[in-house]
């Protein structure tokens, strides 16, 4: 590794990075797609068919986050610890809808399947922060349309926020390190590739088991996030990669 401070580093993170703050993932056996089907809370077709159901799934996780136990754990904090002793830009590009990296300092951070804590109007597009529940009969605070608000989150068929300032970020990197994520939902499961197209950055993988796509990374560390990432984050800052 080159010691110059032109080093980038983008660090995608998934449902994994979160399990041991006490929140689900997604597809293991104990996970949210093992209690409800995805296609019934998670696609534009289901919140149009019962919004009702959809609202019900989103104000569940909504109370609980808002509700104030639930903490960053010590993967969160390594990768904010990483972003104020890197000499480089370090981007957190996370699938996750919780507000836990923010809680651990991270700033430079795009949330590219939406944020659990805000709501958006479908009408005129404007985001509202949201810690109460949400109802079909709600009014939007600037337009007062009524049954126009939604999760500001990401739904499959729709397009992920923030995808140029992602793969900006992307070509640009000299390591890119995938987080607790399965590697089933694209266009996050692509990262990997892109980077490896678009230069000669190191790629590395931390999991606590090998995701679909391990094959494509250099470097791959099987572990608790909350182990295996602080230590990650210790030697980098210490030698490099
Ligand atoms: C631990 C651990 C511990 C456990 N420590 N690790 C090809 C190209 C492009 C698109 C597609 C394509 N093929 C199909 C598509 C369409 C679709 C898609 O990917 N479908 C697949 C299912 C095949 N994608 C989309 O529709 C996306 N939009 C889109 O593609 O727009 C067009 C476009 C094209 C090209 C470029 C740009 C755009 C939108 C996807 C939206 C996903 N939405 C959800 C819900 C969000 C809101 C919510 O939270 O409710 O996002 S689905 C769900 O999956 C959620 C997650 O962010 C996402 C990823 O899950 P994640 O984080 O990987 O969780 P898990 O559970 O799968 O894995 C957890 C991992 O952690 C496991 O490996 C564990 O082992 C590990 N773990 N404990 C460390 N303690």
């Amino acid at each position: 590794m080159s010691a110059t401070s032109e080093r980038h580093i983008v660090v995608l993170t998934g449902a994994g990075i979160s399990k041991e703050s006490g929140l689900d993932t997604f597809r293991d056996a104990d996970g949210i797609w093992a209690k409800v089907r995805l296609e019934d809370v998670a696609t534009p077709e289901a919140f149009a068919r019962d919004p009702v159901a959809v609202h019900a799934f989103y104000n569940a996780r909504r109370s609980r986050l808002a509700g104030g136990g639930v903490h960053p754990n010590a993967a969160h904090e390594a990768l904010a610890r990483l972003a104020g002793e890197w000499p480089g830009r370090v981007l957190v590009v996370t699938q996750n809808i919780d507000d836990l990296h923010e809680k651990a300092g991270s700033r430079n951070l795009v949330h590219m399947h939406g944020e659990l804590l805000k709501v958006r109007c479908a009408a005129c597009q404007r985001v509202f922060p949201r810690t109460s529940d949400l109802g079909v009969g709600d009014a939007c605070g600037d337009c007062a349309a009524t049954g126009t608000l939604r999760p500001h989150v990401v739904w499959f068929g729709e397009m992920p926020m923030e995808m140029e300032r992602i793969y900006d970020a992307l070509s640009a990197c000299a390591l890119f390190m995938s987080v607790g994520t399965s590697g089933n939902v694209y266009p996050a499961a692509g990262f990997v590739e892109h980077v490896g197209l678009s230069g000669d950055a190191h790629t590395v993988e931390l999991n606590l088991e090998p995701s679909v796509g391990a094959s494509l990374f250099a470097e791959t560390v099987y572990g608790p996030a909350t182990e295996v990432v602080p230590a990650y984050v210790d030697r980098i800052l210490e030698q490099g990669w």
